[in-house]
């Protein structure tokens, strides 16, 4: 359990999806108003860009974001970083899979030369300071999952950031509950199992945005 007076807000994948971010920060605004606590904090699990309308505001916001926040790296900023620092590969898979949307967003052309795709500098440092994994109580929160059988702190960065199956079909017990998004539920609604949870409702895809709330042993979820 989490030690008593801690609570934690997750949030599962984001996608440029500003409304609904700012919608649900206003929920858990307003529910540690109703219900204050000592030591509160919000995670977001990453892929804060691509495919939705506007993810050069949600880097504006979150670096702007006066909440208390621990900011996990996704996929998607890990190939957006790998795109900028100049590798071709992660240009092509950047755009095959919604940076045309992200680079639209900062107001770049994705179709023109690369050397155009010039990101704010602060966005860039905040994509890179984001980190791969958070450990609190029970609870590991990573953006994909973990590999079975390999301890935490021997895990890849790649299966952190990207990894489905073996993670998603296991009935290990992990050594944590792994709290994760980046593969969205078909039920677009937050999975609980006994070895993981799974936040990303598809809020890009027309699902809500769902945060998981950690408070003593118990989880609740809100979604907007
Ligand atoms: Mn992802």
């Amino acid at each position: 359990m989490l030690p008593p007076g801690e609570r934690i807000y997750a949030i599962g994948d984001i996608h440029g999806c500003l409304d609904r971010l700012r919608a649900l920060h206003a929920e858990i605004r307003a529910d540690l108003a109703a219900r204050p606590c000592r030591c509160a904090s919000i995670i977001h699990l990453g892929d804060y860009i691509d495919r939705g309308p506007d993810s050069a505001g949600v880097v504006a916001y979150l670096i702007g974001c006066d909440l208390p926040c621990v900011n996990l790296m996704g996929n998607h900023e890990a190939t957006a970083l790998a795109a900028l620092d100049g590798d071709g590969a992660a240009c092509a898979d950047w755009l095959a899979y919604g940076g045309d949307a992200a680079l639209r967003s900062w107001g770049l052309d994705p179709y023109g030369p690369r050397s155009t795709w010039r990101l704010p500098p602060a966005h860039i440092a905040w994509m890179r300071g984001l980190r791969l994994m958070h450990r609190a109580g029970p609870y590991l929160f990573v953006h994909a999952g973990i590999r079975p059988g390999v301890p935490i702190a021997a895990q890849a960065p790649e299966d952190l950031l990207r990894i489905r199956r073996p993670f998603l079909d296991s009935d290990a017990d992990h050594g944590a509950i792994i709290v994760h998004g980046h593969t969205p539920t078909r039920s677009r609604r937050p999975e609980r199992h006994h070895n993981r949870i799974n936040l990303d409702t598809g809020a890009v895809y027309g699902g809500p945005l769902t945060c998981g709330i950690f408070e003593g042993e118990g989880v609740e979820f809100l979604s907007v």
